[in-house]
């Protein structure tokens, strides 16, 4: 149906190996959703909701074995061990096509191929780029048309070329042991067999649009990285675009989406991008930024009327819900949306559940998946080709203790340094053990798709290439008081963090130099109307020496593994902190 030939011709390849009943090419039409939707519905792939309290609203469960990313299965297929870094799993290339190949032989037979051409980006733009997935999978093809641009408008930006991201996907037997998420980059290619579960499958989002990505920006000389893009407006109507790294489940969405509290009459928060942000400088010598989605894939847990009112607004239509609570009137229900749990339902797995149980009913990695379009914030300049200009890049994590509230870095090297080695406490977002703290630069270890040495290396460059670069900050929502309760009330009264930043990059206040970056000063910050004890303040703010030379120590460990590829621009940031940190 499309007339491109290096398209078709793939496809056919493909076919000639997966063995499908039959091939459908997708348009991206209305009809076509609704035709996949009542399949779906019809072979209880999908479990409609209450039409009349959730339109359009859908319920998905996956295998219980299959609710996160699998990071110990997904590999980076580059010629040589070297080229994926030490921070990545690494299988070569032949190796890869020939064990996955093996997988994909047949995987298809009795099932239907569907040909998904989407677009990354804003059609026209020259920051975007077109893939092509296949999967057996009409879960994947909805989640591919609410997150990406999906169809003719994707073959119309490809025209007759053969720049197209060569994306496979089976679910096959959903066996962990036949499960892997190949990646390579020197062939725009991705193979993805045996799991049927977001950032695994929709190879738009964190396989196209971060890994691959990545690699195409550090030889095209742009950035693709795992932030959340937003605008903040105050009530003269000045808006500054902040572009902010969090690890996965670490707040990117709820910060993207954020309602201001009622003691900030007059400012607007502009939501562009809630994961992935690209990036490339202009003319002008700032830093501009794409968000290359159409739709959010985002944490359900926690998720109410209190922390993202914004966020219920708009998944009360038109949205698939992953892994949650099904309740007897037909809607859904999950840890944290409210006091009110149904009596009794449905958990995640479709067993019948009531709270009593004391276990949770909705997966920890429950998710919605709600376009764009719906987002009560959505900036106007959400879709604009150029982008948006970027004042500030924040970088963060989930840190009980040593990080404080927010700093400041002394300059762009510094800056990379603060992300190269910030780390967090790990979230369900992907299969390994929670809460554990590791080193995540820049929210990007599981998503560089080359050596993060040398991605470092980029960062730098990128810098030295801008006469106007974005300032870099850390912040950090989730310092814990003695009892595991957080100290700051998060949420919308982010906002008062984020006025102090970008405060600071107009150059509107001073603030307080210490050995680890710049703090405010007490007078500053806007603590109007919040109940926060001084004790507390004190707390949030905190440098602790003896911690931070702990701290400094294991960030030193973390960057030996970069042997000679870690930048001197990097090593010397290290030592001058060991200087600026050592007790008196
Ligand atoms: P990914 O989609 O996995 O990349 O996650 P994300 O970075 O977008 O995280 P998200 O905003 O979905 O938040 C993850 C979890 O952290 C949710 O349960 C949120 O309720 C919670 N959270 C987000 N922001 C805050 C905050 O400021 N304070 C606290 N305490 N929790 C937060
Ligand atoms: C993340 O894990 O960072 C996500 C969800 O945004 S997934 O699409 O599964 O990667
Ligand atoms: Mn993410």
């Amino acid at each position: 149906m499309y007339k491109n030939k290096a398209v078709q011709e793939w496809v056919e390849e493909m076919a000639r190996l997966t063995k499908p009943d039959k091939i459908c090419w997708l348009e991206g039409t209305e009809e076509e959703r609704q035709r996949l939707t009542e399949e779906a519905l019809a072979t209880g792939e999908l479990i409609q909701l209450d039409q009349g309290k959730m339109p359009g609203c859908v319920l998905h469960r996956t295998a219980v074995n299959d609710v996160a990313r699998v990071e110990h299965l997904t590999f980076i297929c580059t010629p040589t061990r070297e080229e994926a870094g030490p921070t990545n799993n690494w299988m070569a290339p032949a190796e890869a096509y020939s064990k996955l190949g093996k997988i994909f032989d047949g995987s298809m037979r009795g099932r239907v191929m569907y040909v998904i051409p989407y677009l990354m980006g804003p059609p026209g733009s020259s920051f975007s780029r077109v893939g092509i997935e296949l999967t057996d999978s009409i879960y994947v093809v909805l989640n591919m048309g609410i997150m990406t641009r999906m169809g003719r408008v994707a073959m119309e930006h490809l025209g007759d070329g053969d720049d197209f991201n060569r994306g496979l996907h089976c679910t096959a037997d959903k066996d962990p042991d036949r499960r892997f998420i190949c990646h390579f980059p020197q062939d725009n290619t991705i193979w993805s067999v045996g799991s049927g579960y977001g950032g695994n499958v929709l190879l738009g989002k964190k396989c196209l649009a971060l890994r691959i990505a990545s690699y195409m920006g550090r030889h095209e000389g742009w950035l693709a990285e795992h932030m959340l893009i937003v605008g903040v407006e105050d009530p003269e109507g000045n808006v500054a675009y902040i572009a902010a790294a969090f690890p996965s489940a670490c707040g990117k969405t709820n910060l993207a989406l954020l309602r201001p509290p009622e003691t900030f009459p007059g400012y607007k928060v502009w939501t562009v991008g809630d994961d992935i942000a690209w990036m490339r400088i202009g003319e002008d010598g700032r830093l501009w930024a794409i968000n290359p989605e159409a739709g959010i894939f985002g944490v359900v847990p926690g998720t109410s009327y209190k922390t993202n009112p914004n966020a219920m607004q708009m998944i009360q239509k038109d949205t698939i819900f992953t892994n949650v609570v099904l309740t007897p009137e037909g809607t859904v229900w999950w840890e944290g949306m409210d006091d009110n749990p149904p009596k009794h339902g449905f958990d995640w797995q479709g067993r019948p559940w009531a709270p009593e149980s004391g276990k949770p009913g909705a997966q920890a990695n429950s998710r919605f998946t709600t376009p764009l379009r719906q987002v009560p914030t959505l900036s106007p300049e959400w879709d604009n080709p150029q982008g948006v200009p970027i004042s500030a890049i924040v970088f963060g994590g989930r840190r009980a203790k040593v990080a404080p509230l927010v700093y400041e870095s002394f300059n762009w090297e510094h800056g990379v340094y603060v992300g190269a080695t910030m780390a967090s406490e790990t979230t369900a977002a992907a299969t390994h053990d929670v809460g554990v703290v590791r080193r995540d630069p820049m929210a990007m270890l599981p998503f560089c798709g080359y050596n993060m040495g040398q991605y470092f290396h980029h960062w730098l460059e990128m810098g030295r290439r801008m006469e106007k670069p974005p300032q870099i900050f850390h912040v950090n929502w989730f310092r814990q008081n003695g009892d595991g309760g957080y100290l700051w009330p998060g949420y919308g009264e982010n906002l008062r963090v984020l006025k102090w930043i970008i405060d600071r990059c107009r150059g509107k206040i001073g603030a307080r130099e210490t050995p680890i970056g710049y703090v405010p000063h007490a007078n500053d910050f806007d603590l109007s109307g919040l109940n926060l004890t001084p004790a507390v303040i004190q707390e949030l703010s905190k440098i602790d020496r003896e911690a931070w030379q702990e701290e400094w120590r294991a960030q030193g460990e973390f960057l030996k593994k970069f042997g000679d590829d870690l930048p001197a621009e990097l090593r010397r940031e290290y030592q001058s902190l060991g200087e600026r940190i050592k007790m008196e």
